[in-house]
Formats: C-alpha cells, sequence, structure tokens
C-alpha cells in the first residue's frame, strides 16, 4: 500500500509551518504501507497541480493532505469539504478569492474515504488530543481537500482521500498569547498513529463511535 502524505509550506505572517515539518519527520513506512512525503504551496490551483502530478506519478491507494489549524488544540481529521474558496488573508502568490466556486461543475460538498472516527480513537491512544472536525475552513487547506475528492470523482475512483489538521507548534505561539500549541515529535506521533489506522482500516467501513458535535 502506498500513501501520499502533503505538508503545506509557510504562509500569513509565519516563517515555519508545523504540516511540513512534521510530515518530513514522518517514517519511511506505517504498518507496511510506504509513506511517499511532498511539500505542496500554500496557494490556490497550484496546490492542486503540484499534487495532481504527484498522485499521477505514485498512483498511490491513499492521499492525507496535512494543513495548520492554528487556534486548534488537537489533531483534527476532517469530516468534510466544500465547494468555495474564501481567502481570510491572500495566498503565497498574493491571490485572495471572495465566495468563488472551486469547481463550477463540482458537488457542493464531498465527504472524506478516510476512517476519521478510527484515526481519532488512535490518536488518543497515543496519548494525545484528537476531535473530529466537520469544516476545514475555507482557505487553501479546504481547497486541496476538495480538489482531490473532485479529481478522484473525474480521473482517480479508486483514490482515498482526506485531510487532518493540526496546532501551531510552541514556537509560533510565543507572540499568540493563550494560543494552544503541540511539540513537534507529538504532532509527529499523532500523525503516525492517524495514518496507522488508516493501514488498520483498508478495505473497511469507518468504526461506529460517539463524535459528533451540536455546534
Ligand atoms: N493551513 C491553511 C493553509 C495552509 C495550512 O497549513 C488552512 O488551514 O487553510
Amino acid at each position: 500500500m502506498k500513501i501520499l502524505v502533503t505538508g503545506f509550506d509557510p504562509f500569513g505572517s509565519d516563517k515555519i509551518n508545523p504540516a511540513i515539518e512534521a510530515v518530513k519527520r514522518l517514517p519511511a513506512t506505517i504498518k507496511g504501507a510506504k509513506i511517499i512525503k511532498l511539500e505542496i504551496p500554500t496557494v490556490f490551483n497550484k496546490s492542486a497541480q503540484v499534487v495532481h502530478q504527484a498522485i499521477v506519478k505514485e498512483q498511490p491507494d491513499y492521499v492525507l493532505n496535512v494543513g495548520q489549524a492554528g487556534g486548534r488544540s488537537a489533531l483534527t481529521p476532517e469530516r468534510v469539504a466544500i465547494n468555495i474558496n474564501d481567502g481570510r488573508i491572500p495566498d503565497n502568490d498574493g491571490y485572495q478569492p471572495l465566495d468563488e466556486p472551486i469547481q463550477p461543475d463540482g458537488d457542493t460538498a464531498y465527504f472524506t474515504q478516510l476512517p476519521i472516527k478510527a484515526m481519532a480513537k488512535a490518536i488518543r491512544a497515543a496519548g494525545l488530543p484528537a476531535i473530529v472536525s466537520n469544516t476545514a475552513g475555507t482557505y487553501v487547506c479546504n481547497h486541496i481537500f476538495y480538489q482531490v475528492q473532485y479529481m478522484r470523482t473525474k480521473e482517480f475512483p479508486k483514490l482515498k482521500a482526506g485531510f487532518i489538521h493540526i496546532p501551531f507548534l510552541p514556537e509560533q505561539v510565543i507572540t499568540r498569547p493563550n494560543q494552544p500549541s503541540m511539540a513537534l515529535a507529538d504532532i509527529v506521533k499523532g500523525l503516525t498513529a492517524a495514518i496507522g489506522a488508516i493501514v488498520e482500516r483498508d478495505g473497511q467501513s469507518d468504526i461506529k463511535a460517539v463524535e459528533g458535535q451540536n455546534h
């Protein structure tokens, strides 16, 4: 089995992105699955081109995109990608779309094929906090999650794909008092556990577990 794991480069005012830092430190194999690591730009559309090229080249069974979610205190597997680009800040190429569809002929939303509840359970079993998230936002993270789902419907029907957001690193919150953070080694441990759950659940549906939220 082959899993393509991507991490974004730094964006906004940050000089570091825990996503690519953690992805770079993942082991080469997890529970027998080969891990292909890829850095992608925090840029609308270009990020999707880079991932598309890698899918064509590597023919992975799974794609897991990883991104920073500043302000979150847990690792958060994402349930749903929505068809909207709405940037709070410009991307790394200076582009700031407002209320634009990602793909005019795409579905309003796509659900991930990843076992997000099993992933959350595995992260907690590794001793780290996890929450199933029902929104990946409207910036480049939601964008790449949506774009890979769209590619799947058009070109790669066997592909299973999804997204996980991760917290700030401690060094990023020195200037952000009262914001949560997680040590890089813990993020790597949590991602490794989550990927392990993907491998173990391959061919099966997600576990039944209470992860719902009222709001
Ligand atoms: N996080 C941003 C984009 C890149 C990243 O790591 C997001 O959540 O959209």
